[in-house]
Order: structure tokens, then sequence, then C-alpha cells
């Protein structure tokens, strides 16, 4: 019954925006935040040239170091909180405070740089915690299906794969809806480590 559904859901869900280095993490907290998203962006420089790989993103200019931060009402009794993950791998140590009481998570995906995703995927499977994976259509250009990247990922076949447009607050919209219905489905019970959504 719908009602009894929204008795056990919180009102503030806490969810996380993963995946790997400039796939559109920040673009998607920002274009569907309702506050003006808090970042904490630098400007890349020339000493992370060789860790930082900007191929496919070489208008990048600036990388998120802590995490970016946006709100949206995703319907009246719900308010999603969403922090946006660092990229790079050096940063995944920051990774179990920005978890912490988290309901889920999208995993970003660029088709042309897959593999970075390996590893946020490896993380949350790991961590047991609800996570959907929304490829970012560069341009709108659907170069692979869902289905694709689905085997591309070694994906089972309940987690959920969307195709979007970060740029698109409509589309970010659906994604975040996606992840909230495998949420409920899958129990929507606060990540593990015995924080509380704050
Ligand atoms: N053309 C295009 N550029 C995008 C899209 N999403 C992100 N970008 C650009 O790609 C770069 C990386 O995005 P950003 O959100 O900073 O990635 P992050 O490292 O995952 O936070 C930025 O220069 C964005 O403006 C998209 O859908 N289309
Ligand atoms: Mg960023």
């Amino acid at each position: 019954m719908a009602s009894g559904r929204s008795d056990r859901v919180p009102q503030a869900l806490k969810i996380l925006i993963a995946g790997g280095f400039g796939v559109g993490k920040t673009t998607m907290v920002s274009s569907v935040s309702e506050i003006s998203p808090l970042r904490t962006e630098e400007v890349l420089t020339t000493a992370g040239a060789d860790t930082d790989d900007l191929a496919g993103v070489e208008g990048k200019r600036t990388t998120t170091v802590a995490m970016d931060f946006g709100r949206i009402t995703i319907a009246p009794h719900i308010v999603l909180y969403l922090f946006g993950t660092p990229g790079q791998d050096r940063f995944m140590f920051l990774w179990e405070e920005l978890a912490a009481g988290s309901l889920g998570a999208v995993v970003m995906a660029d088709t042309r740089r897959l593999a970075d995703s390996f590893n946020v995927i490896d993380y949350f499977e790991r961590r047991g915690t609800p996570f959907m994976v929304a490829v970012n259509c560069f341009d709108g250009v659907k170069s692979h299906t869902a289905t694709q990247v689905r085997h591309a990922l070694d994906l089972e076949q309940h987690v959920p794969v969307v195709l979007c447009d970060a740029r698109e607050r409509e589309s970010v919209k659906e994604v975040l809806i996606t992840l909230l219905e495998y949420i409920l489905k899958s129990g929507g019970k606060p990540s593990s480590n015995g924080h509380a959504p704050s």
C-alpha cells in the first residue's frame, strides 16, 4: 500500500553520485540541485598531469577534491541530498565518510572510459550499498545501449542501467527516481556503519 510504503522511508535521503574522473558528477549535481551546489573544485594543475587522465574530457579545467553537495525535492515528502564523490582513486580514503548513512548510489559511467567505473562498482558491491549505473551520453550521443553497458560492466540483472544527459535536469531527475524505486525494492536501509542520514 502506498501510504505504508512512505511511512517507512525517511524524509531526507542521502544519495551518492559516484564514478570515475571527468564522467559528469559535478555537472549532474549542479543541473538538478535546488540550492547553489557546494563545490570544492580546484583548478587542475600540471602536477596532476600524470595521474589525471583527461582523454575524452580535454576541456576539463577543474576537479572536485572533496565533494559536491546538492539537494532536490523529488516528491512532496522526499528530499534527496546528493553527495558527489571525488573521482580520482587517490581520494577513495574519503569515501567511507561520504558513504556513511547513504541509502544508495548512482555510478556514472562514460562509455569511452568504462574501465574507470570498475573500482567504484566494486566498492558498492562489497559495501552492500544499492547502486545503479547512469551512462552520461556526452553530447547526446547514445553510442551504446544499456544492455551493452550492463554486459561490459558484468552487472547483475537487478542493477538498473540507464542512459542520461548530466546537463539536463529532467534526465537527471529520471535517474534519481529510478534509483529511489530500486532502493525501495531493496528494502531502503541506510548504509551499515551506524551513521544516520543527516
Ligand atoms: N558535452 C558534454 N560535456 C559534459 C557532459 N557532462 C559533463 N560534461 C563536461 O565534462 C567535463 C567533466 O564533467 P564534471 O561534471 O566536472 O565531471 P566530474 O569529474 O565527474 O565531476 C566538464 O567540462 C563538463 O562541462 C555532457 O553530457 N556533455
Ligand atoms: Mg567533479
